[in-house]
């Protein structure tokens, strides 16, 4: 039995998202969505790199699923690209790109795989951007008849369905930060488009428990926890709005109905018109588990002149990852407790953690990536000890199945356990991959 045993049943697998690393982009009726628009833009993307052929998994998928089932993964978490789908982002669906997901489908539960679904990760069909995008509240009815789709399709056979992948990208790195698509800097189009995508999500478990679809329903966010970087009462403060924005903003309208006051205050102290919200009680509809993103935490500064959280972002002199990310595994263990007694949550699944490293393979063939699996062990554990405090945790899936297009850093930045080779697109396992084998077989790690 192994020290760390998980418990029985325990998902294991990884993630991907459409864009990253389906490639096709043309092929089949899909149509342009905002990453193929945001990649053409120069100085978007690192070396100005596209998914264009990402992993090429559109025409590959049966070798990567077969290559799951060798590693031993029992789930496996992607998403639908919705312009694949629906190629005018509503209206004729298109019958071949919804049959791929059809028959990936297939294939992950003949190969003994569980289907994690998620409806959207980042790649809105550009028509629908035309007309406004997740600012536009037709958003809602949008999201409502591509959700009834795949529903219609793959309920059944797919029994874990998220809504959203990481809302606070879609809203605020898409449209505040403007790093992603559709690369918009505006805070109060972006705190508009958080509330309209909390519309989108709760619209859409509104409809599968009207479909009565078999299965769970839920929601994947993204959590970077912040500490104060002293005991100082400014610290505290520019901690606590970091927070607010980066933990307690989706989470309290997801569980609570209402988004946090503090932000609130602090939005309208810093000018910024706000929506009336008038619908935000509507989006406390029941879940049946959360998905819970987590890579690192954060370390806040108080300054007065930065803008809008009066924060400084404080490196930590502790080990980072290749993709300058701090490594600490303790944050993941208090969030996850801290969500339970603060939201009283479902079950949880760790939807996605893992790291970046600038992985080489060997004149061996091989991968020896130690540093990923130090990393995964130690938030394994992390998980492991949030169990054994009662937090019920069902699954884990590590970020990535294989090196793909990680957004604005291109092909540069590799998060899988196995590489991926763009030119050849060879996948070779990591050492992580056969490390993760074992830790699967034995449900668990010493
Ligand atoms: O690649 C992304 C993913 O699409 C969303 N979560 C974080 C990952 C690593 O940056």
């Amino acid at each position: 039995m192994p020290k760390y045993e998980f418990p029985k049943d325990f998902k294991w697998g990884t993630a991907t998202a459409s864009y990253q690393i389906e490639g096709a982009v043309k092929q089949d009726g899909r149509t342009e969505s905002i990453w193929d628009r945001f990649c053409q833009m120069p100085g978007n993307i690192l070396r100005g790199d596209t998914g264009e052929v990402a992993n090429d998994h559109y025409n590959r998928y049966k070798e990567d699923v077969a290559l799951m089932k060798e590693l031993g993964h029992t789930a496996y978490r992607f998403s639908v690209s919705w312009s694949r789908v629906l190629p005018d982002g509503v209206g004729k669906v298109n019958e071949k790109g919804l049959q791929f997901y059809s028959d990936l489908v297939d294939e992950l539960i003949s190969a003994g795989i569980e289907p994690f679904l998620t409806l959207y990760h980042w790649d809105l069909p550009q028509v629908l951007q035309d007309k406004g995008g997740w600012q536009n509240s037709d958003c809602v009815k949008w999201f409502e008849e591509y959700s009834k789709v795949l529903f219609d399709k793959l309920g059944g056979r797919v029994k874990y369905w998220s809504t959203l992948n990481e809302p606070f990208c879609v809203a605020f790195v898409g449209n505040f930060f403007g790093e992603h698509a559709p690369g918009i800097r505006d805070l109060g189009a972006s705190i508009l488009v958080s509330y309209n995508l909390m519309l989108a999500h709760a619209a859409s478990v509104r409809l599968f428990r009207e479909m009565k679809i078999p299965g769970e329903m839920g929601i994947t966010l993204n959590f970077t926890p912040s500490y104060p970087y002293t005991d100082s009462e400014e610290d505290k403060l520019a901690s606590r709005y970091n927070d607010g924005f980066a933990v307690r903003w989706f989470m309290d309208a997801i569980f609570n109905g209402s988004f946090p006051q503090d932000m609130l205050d602090l939005f309208k102290e810093r000018g910024i018109t706000l929506p009336d919200f008038a619908d935000i009680a509507s989006v406390a509809e029941d879940i049946d588990f959360l998905g819970v993103n987590y890579y690192h935490p954060a370390w806040h500064r108080y300054n007065e002149h930065s803008w809008p959280f009066y924060a400084d972002n404080i490196r930590q002199d502790i080990a980072h990852t290749d993709r300058d990310w701090a490594i600490h595994e303790e944050t993941l263990e208090k969030l996850l407790i801290r969500l339970k007694n603060e939201y009283n949550t479902p079950k949880m699944y760790i939807t996605e953690n893992g790291c970046s490293y600038n992985d080489a393979v060997t004149e061996d063939g091989e991968v020896l990536d130690y540093s990923r699996i130090n990393y995964l062990t130690r938030h394994f554990k992390a998980v492991h000890r949030a169990i054994e405090k009662g937090v019920d945790i069902r699954g884990y899936m590590v970020w990535s199945f294989y090196d793909n297009f990680e957004w604005a850093f291109g092909r540069y930045s590799r998060f899988g356990i196995v590489h991926h080779d763009f030119d050849t697109l060879k996948r070779t396992p990591k050492q992580s991959a056969y490390w993760m084998r074992d830790v699967i077989k034995n449900n668990g790690l010493d």
